[in-house]
């Protein structure tokens, strides 16, 4: 199918199209929003934590216009074994292609204000978008049934290692540099939230197909509200009042101290 006529078929479902067009207002929003809010944050450290943070709607308006406009989207010959096996099932890879740029800014907001050491960091951001890459891998593979669920078993494994620094290792960074409150509240955000991609992915038309391709965008761009401009917005509003904590942080990336 030619892009035209991707772009005309997601025209005529407009609850797919609603659920590209909301995220692209709100994103535009709370862009505006955080730019505001950050204005007069100085200590560098916050200053990062809010550049790689205003960085998520943006990578989001971008990721949506792919899908709206038809560019990252393609229909796909389902393999013999899937649910709907030889239709062309609509397909929305750019999703998980920009997903590679923005699940890494929220992870290095997160670890930042967990005063994380540069290794916990880049395990953490590596296995991440590795676990996007592999995911794309498996909305994309054709050829067999088998080898899509394959892709979707390393990603979660990927997933693993995100949730291990999330749920074990920074916790304790946390702790010592006196952000222990806040970030255990996005640590839970985020780990809720994140462990609903993948279940919506099995669910929807790329694994198992029990719902419809219009109810999973909706399902993702819901979750995609919570993950990211919820998430930002509680994580800006804090470091907007308690510069101060961040700015003494003990331990972390920036202090020349390396946590325990
Ligand atoms: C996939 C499918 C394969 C298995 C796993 C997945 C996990 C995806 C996650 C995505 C999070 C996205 C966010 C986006 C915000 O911009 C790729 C669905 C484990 C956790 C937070």
């Amino acid at each position: 199918m030619t892009q035209p006529e991707v772009y005309e078929s997601i025209q005529n479902d407009q609850a797919l199209n609603a659920s590209f067009w909301v995220n692209i207002a709100l994103a535009g929003l709370v862009t505006l929003l955080f730019v505001y809010m950050g204005r007069n944050l100085e200590d560098p450290r916050a200053k990062l934590i809010w550049v790689a943070t205003l960085m998520v709607p943006l990578v989001s308006i971008s990721s949506y216009t792919g899908l709206a406009s038809g560019l990252t989207v393609s229909f796909l010959e389902m393999p013999a074994g899937h649910a709907l096996a030889g239709d062309e099932v609509l397909t929305m890879w750019g999703r998980y292609l920009t997903w590679t740029f923005s699940t890494p800014m929220i992870l290095l907001a997160l670890g930042m204000l967990a005063g994380t050491n540069l290794t916990k960091l880049f395990t953490a951001i590596t296995a991440d978008i590795a676990m996007c890459v592999t995911g794309l891998a498996a909305a994309m593979t054709t050829s067999s049934y088998a080898l899509r669920w394959f892709w979707y078993f390393i990603s979660c494994t990927f997933f693993l290692v995100v949730l291990y620094v999330l749920l074990a290792e920074w916790p304790r960074d946390a702790e010592a540099a006196g952000t222990d409150e806040i970030f255990g509240l996005l640590r839970n955000l985020t780990v809720v939230l994140w462990l609903g991609y993948p279940i919506f992915w099995a669910l929807g038309a790329e694994g198992l197909a029990v719902l419809d391709v219009a109810i999973t965008s909706w399902a993702y761009s819901i979750l995609d509200i919570g993950a990211k401009y919820i998430f930002a917005y509680l994580l800006l509003n804090w470091i907007a009042t308690n510069e101060r904590v961040i700015a003494q942080q003990p331990a972390g990336i920036g202090t020349g101290v390396e946590p325990e």
